[in-house]
């Protein structure tokens, strides 16, 4: 042989060396996803993701490049890989990863994906984009724990070999976030919204108005944010969005299928409309701004038509902002309004909010009121009352019952943040319940699905929601996404605690629940 056949043959048996490196052994059944999936099956080998490792979805599908990019995103930072996107015209069964959308999975619905690993390649499949996106997020819990790190680690990238097939039980999934009492800004909301995603929520309720501020410009009537989105509790400058900004925030969601569902709460909870518009007031007095945390005090002239003028103008610009099928009215509280007079105002607003091609959602208190069905009513309080009334009426029940979902509430007696209205709530009572097992009389057909509201009164930085809300969130993503024999605290628990090093690495400021077994995920040898 001569020196350069030597040479290539060299590098030959060093290519089939490299390319048959034997697969680590892992366990998929070991991983812990959250929410856990509906289906799994683990086949004891592993995909390792390289810099070489590329990316293959159909050619000239842009929804699925959207995604791919997505999850170059994801990866990037802690690999340092830029994988390239490769078009093809059927990338099943290449070699990488492929993303491809497929008819045949229709069965799983919008949100449901396929997702199969073996030594070789990675193929998520799903009839829609939005299972896709779903299944990514899959795949970023079964990446080591270091991929949530901001700069470039070490590999091995090992990904567990199986199969997981899986859809969510509820459509709705989602949290709420009150922008009013504290001012939270659309970085923070882009941040909460990236929090949501990870654990396939599919709503963020942003509560817009209230007695200490209005938080959306309203062209039509804009001292709204010019004297009352000045105001906020405590004293602070308040703030809102632009309804360019607004509409940043909707995309930013909407890019990763997250659909807004944006609130005017009324007629009670309108102080800082009455105070910037005096004729909205019954005796035709601006209101003095509010800055403390009290409820039930205000509400608007039900009975001025110049009030329903108003409605019409907000709801009017606030459903060309919105690409969701709800308006949330609110209605709760309004413990200064006449019942005969609130009731024929949930009537009326009804009719407007349908007049702009939308749907409407309340707290459950509206059912009071006569409903369509097409609408929705968000169980919160303690007692089911008003809910039960919305159930006899056919109406949907978005479940957010505060002694389990209402992730202000205190864990305990001695958290630094929250109230205790309706108890504490530590992280076991928060996942232990099922939407269809908390009211009689509220069963599976009636719901909706789940909504996990954070109240602002306490709260006003971003370590302080992240306190709140990590790690009650992964529970309510659970428990809207999969089926009920999958939920039991002792076995969620661990899940949950070994979520530690992600929430560390992304520098999440979360509860340490004493009830938590918090276990550091060091390297991947654990998993095997
Ligand atoms: C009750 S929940 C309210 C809110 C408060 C919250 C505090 C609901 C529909 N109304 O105005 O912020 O309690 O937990």
């Amino acid at each position: 042989m001569t020196k350069l056949q030597h040479l290539m043959f060299a590098l030959l048996i060093g290519l089939v060396f490299t390319s048959c490196k034997e697969p680590v052994p892992m366990d998929l059944a070991k991983e812990n996803l959250i929410p856990k999936p509906v289906k799994l099956e683990a086949t004891g080998s592993s995909f390792e993701w390289t810099k070489n490792t590329q990316i293959h979805i159909q050619k000239g599908n842009e929804e699925t490049k959207k995604i791919a990019n997505h999850l170059i995103e994801m990866i990037q930072p802690a690999t340092g890989f830029q994988p390239k996107i490769k078009e093809l015209k059927t990338p099943l069964g290449s070699r990488g990863i492929s993303l491809i959308l497929d008819e045949k999975y229709k069965n799983l619905g919008k949100e449901g994906y396929h997702l199969m690993i073996d030594a070789r390649k990675i193929s998520l499949q799903a009839f829609t984009a939005e299972g896709l996106f779903r299944g990514i997020q899959t795949l970023r819990q079964l990446l080591p724990a270091k991929i949530e790190a901001k700069e470039t680690q070490e590999g091995p990238w090992l990904i567990a070999s199986g199969t997981i097939e899986d859809h969510p039980q509820y459509g709705y999934r989602g949290a709420m976030l009150d922008v009013v009492r504290h001012f939270f800004d659309v970085d923070e909301v882009k941040q909460y919204i990236d929090y949501l995603a990870a654990y396939k929520m599919n709503v963020l309720h942003l509560h817009l108005t209230d007695d200490q501020g209005w938080r959306i410009e309203i062209k039509s009537w804009p001292k709204l944010t010019e004297i009352g989105g000045k105001t906020e509790v405590g004293g602070g400058e308040g703030g809102f969005y632009t309804q360019e900004q607004y509409k940043e925030i909707v995309q930013y969601a909407a890019d990763r299928f997250i659909t807004i569902v944006p609130e005017i709460d009324m007629p009670g909870h309108t102080n800082a409309a009455l105070v910037s518009y005096a004729e909205l007031n019954a005796d035709g007095k601006a209101r003095k701004p509010y800055t403390g945390t009290k409820v039930g005090f205000s509400t608007l002239a039900t009975n001025k038509e110049i009030t329903y003028q108003f409605i019409d103008d907000v709801i009017r610009e606030l459903a060309a902002l919105t690409p969701g099928e709800y308006i949330h009215i609110g209605g709760d509280e309004s413990h200064v309004t006449k019942k005969k007079d609130y009731i024929k105002f949930v009537e009326r607003v009804q009719k407007i909010v349908e007049a702009h091609d939308k749907k409407v959602m309340g707290w459950a208190d509206i059912a009071a009121a006569k409903l369509n069905e097409t609408a929705v009513a968000q169980f919160w309080q303690t007692k089911p009352t008003n809910a039960l009334k919305a159930v006899e009426q056919n109406v949907k029940i978005l479940m957010s019952p505060a002694t389990r979902a209402y992730m202000d509430m205190q864990y305990d007696s001695i958290s630094p943040l929250g109230l205790h209205w309706a108890g504490y709530l530590e992280v076991d009572k928060a996942y232990n319940w099922t939407l269809e097992g908390n009211v009689e009389g509220i069963d599976k057909e009636d719901i909706l699905g789940i909504e996990a509201p954070l109240w602002a009164e306490t709260i006003e930085t971003m370590d302080d929601i992240e306190y709140l809300i990590f790690p009650r969130l992964l529970g309510y993503a659970e428990l809207g996404w999969s089926p009920d024999q999958n939920n039991s605290w002792d076995e969620y628990k661990v899940r949950l605690g070994k979520q530690k090093t992600r929430f560390e690495l992304q520098d999440i400021n979360y509860y340490q629940s004493k009830l938590v077994p918090w276990t550091d995920e060091k390297m991947d040898e654990e998993k095997k």
